[in-house]
């Protein structure tokens, strides 16, 4: 049995629903710069916003207009909860401004409200791959001073919504970055092109080491405003198995693994582990890790795991690939796994690698857990009479749903809720298509922004609607 309070909701993010890249003063972000991709075309980073070519955030769904409409529809699913991220660039165009922008600020405002008014709880990141524009221009989050500039923004969103945001994450899916091969994941969580420093890894190192600093100060800054805050932090849990019981496979899966447990490790710990010290080393690394941050590392560690869960990886110690243009694949040693299936994207549905993350975050922290993401993409269109049927997707949740319920049930890990990722049709994040559909929603608008605009509810609706209800046990 689940909790009683178990905060069952869905997720999105500003940049991928708002739209309105740029009214009432918004400033850019990077995501403001990516242009639309897909599954074997990466989007580009450009410069900045340049005639001519299409930018998926700059309308997205209209979330900005449409939101009220929008989480009414949500709301008859029962939602308890629902994550969505702060634009930084709505409140702070460049990210440095002595005081926020007056529209932004009732934006978000009216939003919270708007959730609360329908019994939601607003689970709220703060960096969900909007960072400004003007900040990458200055070194992105390389750079200790705009470090800074996060954690003042993430005061003034703590102070501001004290009494409305209980839950709060600090940066989305910060080890993404871990994958240096490509300038998608620096740039995305750090507004950092790796692929035009001397040396990207050591470079992403020092942006997550700022990251994780001003992540603790955010963290013991809420806690001062109100010992009931939570913040979490946010890892994509994408577990990765050994392609065989070769020592070799065995022992890479284990290293490769640090694409996700260094960070929890520094956050949850608050201090770096002995594997990431001797790496400094052995590269020769004088990173610009102070005594103070230190202090300030284990004074701030997070009150929960925000994890998403999407897939599984596999590798094999004798496979050697080029993943440059992989938006599914973080390493080199990265090979299919036979026993899955993957989606249309490449992404390998595996229900039991949730249980497997939710298990191991346990064992190693004991940490309250929050599942923040979760779902599949998929290709879909109404048919003649109008409707979708996505059975696909509610085959994915429900297995998904189930592993969760034996983690908790089973191996009694504390689990507090479940998000639904893109529980209303979003701009993709890897691909920039609107074509990669997650929700229980339908969005009539198509990869170049183009349609009526029109919200249409999906068979799994009421699926989601029965599964809150009954508190997850009808499936
Ligand atoms: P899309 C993998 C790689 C990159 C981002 O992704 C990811 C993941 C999943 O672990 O993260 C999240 O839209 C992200 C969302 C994103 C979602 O996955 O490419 O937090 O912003 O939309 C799904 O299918």
């Amino acid at each position: 049995m689940l909790q009683d309070d178990f905060l069952w909701g869905g997720a999105i993010a500003a940049h991928q629903v708002e739209g309105a890249w740029d009214e009432d003063g918004k400033g850019p972000s990077i995501a403001d710069v990516m242009t639309l991709g897909s599954v074997d075309k990466p989007r580009q980073i450009t410069d900045g916003v340049e005639a001519g070519e299409y930018y998926p955030t700059h309308k997205a769904i209209d979330f900005y207009h449409t939101y009220r409409d929008d989480i009414a529809l949500l709301a008859q699913m029962g939602f308890r909860a629902l994550r969505t991220s702060i634009a930084w660039t709505r409140l702070f165009p460049t990210g440095d401004e002595a005081e926020p922008l007056v529209a932004g600020v009732a934006y978000y405002d009216d939003l919270f409200a708007c959730m609360r008014e329908h019994g939601m709880e607003p689970v709220v990141t703060l960096s969900h791959f909007e960072i400004p524009l003007a900040i990458a221009r200055s070194g992105g989050m390389a750079v200790r001073e705009n470090a800074r500039k996060f954690e003042r923004f993430a005061e003034f969103c703590i102070r501001r919504w004290h009494g409305v945001v209980r839950y709060w994450l600090t940066w989305n899916e910060i080890n993404n970055q871990f994958n240096t091969s490509n300038d998608l994941y620096g740039w995305t969580n750090s507004a950092v092109r790796l692929s035009a420093e001397a040396d990207p890894e050591r470079a992403m190192y020092q942006a997550a080491h700022y990251e994780f600093v001003s992540a603790a100060k955010v963290t013991a800054i809420a806690h001062e405003v109100d010992p009931d805050i939570m913040v979490g932090c946010c890892v994509a849990a994408d577990v990765i198995y050994p392609l065989s019981c070769h020592p070799e496979d065995v022992l890479l899966a284990s290293d490769a693994l640090h694409s996700t447990l260094f960070f929890t490790d520094v956050m949850c710990r608050g201090e770096y582990p002995n594997y990431a010290r001797k790496l400094f080393e052995r590269r020769g690394w004088e990173l610009d890790i102070t005594a103070e941050d230190l202090a300030a590392l284990r004074a701030g560690t997070c009150d929960y795991i925000g994890l998403t869960y999407y897939m599984s990886n596999v590798v094999d110690h004798s496979h050697q690939a080029d993943i440059s243009a992989s938006t599914s694949q973080s390493s080199a040693h990265m090979v299919d796994n036979p026993y899955l299936q993957k989606s249309a994207w490449g992404w390998q549905i595996d229900p039991s690698g949730l249980r497997y993350a939710l298990k191991q975050f346990d064992e190693r922290y004991g940490l309250p857990q929050f599942i923040v993401e979760n779902g599949i993409g998929l290709v879909e269109k109404p048919d003649g009479a109008g409707r979708i049927q996505d059975s696909n997707r509610v085959d994915y949740l429900r297995a998904h749903i189930e592993a969760a319920k034996e983690a908790v049930e089973t191996d009694g890990v504390d689990l507090m809720g479940f998000l639904a990722w893109g529980c209303i049709d979003l701009v993709s994040f890897t691909t920039g298509e609107m074509s990669k559909r997650y929700g229980f929603v339908y969005v009539d608008v198509d990869d170049r922004g183009e349609g009526s605009g029109r919200r249409i509810k999906k068979e799994s609706f009421d699926w989601y609607r029965g599964v809150i209800a009954s508190n997850g046990e009808r499936l």
